[in-house]
């Protein structure tokens, strides 16, 4: 509470909720770039369809869920009803008619966890990954754009999160950092907690939206133009919300008894969920549920070195919150 009343007391505070809303505008894609990603999906439509008529193509990930910053890639979920079909073959098929299409790059991953074929358009640019069937990123998708829809400080906090990752090198799943994706998920919960709220429960509600994808039932309220008043009884400034998000990183969340969990809108147990021990190689060291796959949990990338590496970096952020008189440099700084 001294800490946050410290806080409350910097006289710079309007400058510096003028400076993270700055950088939040500067991260926005310009619509000239969302014409361009539109560009590329149509001519991507346009190929498969030629070979697989009943194929659909959904767009995924930030370039759909409005967390994605300028020039991102594009996620690209390639959808067909075939029970059987071989995804290797399948993908090495797609890369075949992509690369005869003078696409760039055209690499089919067919061993990653989930398989892709990556390419690159030389008319807008922009490079992409194309996967098959994985309609619970679709899902997961539009349940993160529905959010992002309630309260614009969820977005900033995204963005200015994302970015302070991406700036500290602490968003690299293969070297045991977190994913764009994790990170918006702790921006949800975090503004699910305020008090008051920010952010509803939205798979708490009435259910409005539901589909069942591998035998998952995603069912969730998605109204969320009705919802659009729903934080205004909380005042926090961005500047205040991104100081209170890394102080809660750094030094309030449990990381030996909790996990996260934007499904239920509150903080359950690991040892509900029987995440306590190590199994293989899952060590539930920093715990984020995924709302729909419940039993995978976004932190399980996380290792015994990584997560020292990833709770100073949050101690770092908080510290220089509380303290630095310019925040917005040396929160970003480089690594
Ligand atoms: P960037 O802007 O590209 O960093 P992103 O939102 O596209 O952020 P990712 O590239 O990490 O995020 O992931 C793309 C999408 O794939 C986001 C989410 O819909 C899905 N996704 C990613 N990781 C997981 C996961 N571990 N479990 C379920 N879905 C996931
Ligand atoms: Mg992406």
């Amino acid at each position: 509470r001294n800490l946050k009343r410290h806080m409350e007391c910097r006289r710079d505070i309007g400058t510096l909720n003028f400076r993270f809303l700055s950088i939040y505008e500067s991260l926005i894609p310009e619509e000239e770039e969302k014409a361009k990603q539109k560009q590329l999906l149509t001519l991507l439509e346009k190929l498969v369809s030629k070979e697989w008529p009943k194929a659909q193509l959904f767009l995924y990930g930030s370039c759909a869920n409005s967390f994605g910053v300028s020039k991102s890639d594009i996620d690209v979920c390639l959808a067909i009803n075939d029970a059987d079909i071989d995804k290797s073959e399948f993908l090495l098929k797609l890369a075949d008619i992509l690369q005869s299409d003078n696409l760039q790059n055209v690499q089919a991953l067919t061993r990653a966890r989930v398989p892709i074929v990556k390419l690159k358009d030389p008319v807008t640019g922009i490079s992409c990954d194309i996967c098959i069937n994985n309609v619970l990123a679709v899902v997961n998708t539009k349940l993160l754009r529905d959010y992002a829809q309630i309260d614009v400080r969820l977005r900033q906090l995204a963005f200015i999160v994302k970015h302070w990752a991406k700036s500290r090198g602490v968003n690299e799943t293969y070297q045991g950092t977190l994913s764009s994706y994790a990170y918006v998920l702790m921006c949800i919960h975090f503004l699910q907690q305020r008090k008051p709220a920010i952010l509803p429960c939205l798979q708490g509600m009435e259910t409005t939206y539901s589909v069942t994808v591998d035998d998952i039932q995603c069912a969730f309220f998605d109204q969320v133009e009705r919802l659009r008043h729903f934080g205004s009884h909380n005042k926090e400034s961005i500047a205040q919300l991104v100081w209170a998000f890394f102080n809660y990183w750094a030094y309030h969340h449990d990381y030996a008894n909790d996990v996260i969990s934007i499904r239920t809108g509150s903080i359950i147990s690991k040892r509900e969920k029987d995440w306590t021990r190590r199994k293989g190689n899952d060590r539930h060291l920093i715990c984020i549920e995924d709302p729909f796959e419940t039993s995978h949990d976004l932190g399980r990338v996380v290792d015994k070195f990584s997560i020292k590496v990833l709770r100073e970096e949050f101690e770092r952020a908080a510290y220089i919150m509380q303290y630095d008189p310019d925040p917005c440099v040396a929160l970003f700084e480089p690594y």
